[in-house]
């Protein structure tokens, strides 16, 4: 029997999307088991902060300089700044592009946000106009929510750009100094009550690494990302008495709730920031801030390794030291205990869901040889062959995965999905693993077409798209280089039809197209003509194997 939807129907339907707004659902029926087997506890995300002030206001939650703000005031902070939003007209469901650097504030706005029941768009530090643009018009979001600048980069700059090609976005609300903007400290902190959440509408969007073409958004809902956090926790014996250390981007699933910023809210313990990941800092940090865990990726791994050389700090009080993002090499995972005296927990993860660790009684030849098993029992995990048949047990293939906390469709993509999940439900990861009798999977490389420069996957469709924007450009390959200390570096294979640009002319023409610095190209190569497979696409392999 179907009925007219009263108002409230609608605002709820356009919130979770279900209303045909680009969201895909989980079907009702796998809802109803992940309810029913208690993985979803209908618990709104901010509730992590909520039931942790509660219950433990004076702990401290964010430490900050020399001092640390307790759980009762970054309660009262996030309940101010849902208050602001909403008092500045922007409404539940909505979407907020979130770009701030690692600061305390990180945690006040998301939460706020949060229980405003705005939607925020997690994107980092490190993306400039090209993906900026494409999110906030792919999210149709009404705000931009900045800090004032990082380094030598205004965000204000970007913000008057994103503002005139974007005109849904209405405000630009800044952390620091506004400059022409609004000042995010200055928006009233009073207001109407905060909306009632429904825990399985979306929680917050992040941000895919990125596969083919520009980024997609990731919609977690409030169910599904508890889990991810909660559950993650358990996984790494969070307690009350850990000090987790945001060195990732905080916007990034690793750091935010693998456990992460959000885990660590959950369990009632404190959280420091840092923006600067040099061994020099971060030391200094872990050291005056008694660190316990952290999360990191490979490269960054090897450095603090080596740092350890020269640097003077005292690291003992760290735990666990998490490694993911892109595959650990086993000489480098061996180095870990040694070089920084803690625990090694490999974490193989995707913002689209399924997460793998190392579990903390593996032996020490599971935790350095493999990227860890699934968090979930209710994980499903399929390794298949370029048919989509199921290997041989422990033979290569490709991952497919589905369970309570992966998406079943990324947000307004609807032919990028009918590729990207099987019609049962499966995200084709395009990671090639090997899975061993007791779950844990081996990362033996990937089949989609990325390339990962130091933990940061590069769309080689999106880079060569901008290549071949240049006047002097005909076919352009984007192919990763092996490097020892990146994981990868970008090459750039161009067949020109006149002059060969030099690298610094084609670093400043993608800089000028708005391209993030990661994605630049650290070497250019010309050829003649690129090989091509047997139905006309150009051979990446080929060119892969050559570079
Ligand atoms: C994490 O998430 P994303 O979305 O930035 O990137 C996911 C991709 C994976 O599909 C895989 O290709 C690669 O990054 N990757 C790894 C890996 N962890 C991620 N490849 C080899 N070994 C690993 N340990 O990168 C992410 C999200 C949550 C937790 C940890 C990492």
């Amino acid at each position: 029997m179907t009925s007219t939807p009263t108002a409230s129907d609608r605002l709820h339907l356009a919130r979770n999307g279900t209303a045909g707004d680009g969201y895909v659902p989980f079907p009702a029926a796998d809802a109803d088991a992940f309810r029913a087997a208690g993985y979803w506890t209908g618990r709104p995300l901010d509730d992590l902060l909520r039931a942790t002030a509660r219950q433990h206001p004076d702990r401290t939650a964010l430490l900050e300089g020399d001092g640390g703000r307790s759980y009762a005031q970054l309660d009262a902070d996030a309940d101010r700044m849902a208050h602001g939003l909403i008092a500045l007209g922007i409404a539940p469901g909505d979407r907020v592009v979130v770009q701030l650097p690692n600061v305390p504030e990180f945690a006040t706005v998301l939460f706020g946000l949060l229980r405003a029941g705005i939607i925020p768009v997690l994107t980092l530090p490190a993306h400039r106009r090209a993906e900026i643009e494409h999110l906030a018009r792919l999210s149709g979001a009404v705000a931009y929510l900045i800090a004032d600048r990082l380094g030598d980069f205004d965000y204000r700059d970007l913000a008057a750009t994103v503002q005139q090609s974007v005109p849904t976005v209405r405000h630009v609300l800044v952390l620091g100094d506004p400059g022409t903007f609004t000042d995010l400290n200055s928006v009233p902190r009073n207001g109407d009550s905060l909306p009632t959440i429904d825990p399985s509408d979306i929680a917050l969007m992040l941000v895919s690494g990125g596969t083919t073409g520009l980024p997609k958004l990731i919609a977690r809902t409030h169910d599904d990302y508890v889990y991810n956090a909660t559950a993650s926790a358990e996984v790494c014996e969070l307690t009350e008495a850990d000090v987790y250390l945001a060195t990732l981007p905080a916007a990034h699933n690793f750091p935010l709730a693998c456990p992460g910023i959000l885990g660590t809210i959950g369990v009632g313990g404190a959280i420091a920031f840092l923006t600067d990941p040099s061994p020099e800092n971060a030391f200094a940090v872990i050291e005056r801030h008694r660190v316990t865990v952290t999360a990191v990726v490979p490269p960054l791994a090897q450095l603090w390794c080596a740092a350890t050389e020269w640097e003077e700090a005292d690291l003992g009080s760290l735990r666990l030291l998490q490694v993911g993002g892109a595959r650990l090499a086993e000489v480098n995972a061996r180095d870990v205990e040694p070089a920084l005296g803690v625990r090694l927990q490999q974490v193989f993860g995707m913002a689209e869901g399924l997460l793998n660790y190392t579990r903390l009684d593996d032996s020490a030849d599971t935790v350095c040889t493999t990227q860890g098993r699934p968090l979930s029992a209710a994980d499903e995990v399929r390794v298949v062959d370029a048919d989509g048949n199921d290997v041989a047990p422990g033979a290569e293939g490709e991952l497919l995965t589905k369970g309570p906390y992966t998406i079943r469709g990324y947000y307004r993509a609807p032919e990028h999905n009918a590729r990207a999940f099987t019609p049962d439900g499966y995200y084709r990861s395009g990671d090639l693993v090997r899975r061993l009798p007791t779950g844990h999977l081996i990362v033996s490389g990937r089949i989609k077409d990325v390339i990962n420069r130091g933990g940061e996957n590069i769309s080689c469709d999106e880079l060569e798209e901008h290549l071949l924007a240049h006047p002097a450009v005909r076919h352009a390959a984007a192919v990763g280089r092996p490097d020892a200390a990146l994981g990868e570096k970008v090459c750039a294979v161009l067949v020109v039809d006149a002059a060969m640009p030099t690298l610094a002319e084609v670093k400043t023409f993608l800089t000028d197209r708005g391209l993030a610095t990661y994605k630049l190209p650290d070497l250019l190569r010309q050829a003649d003509s690129l090989p091509l497979t047997a139905v006309g696409k150009i051979d990446k392999k080929a060119l892969r194997a050559e570079a």
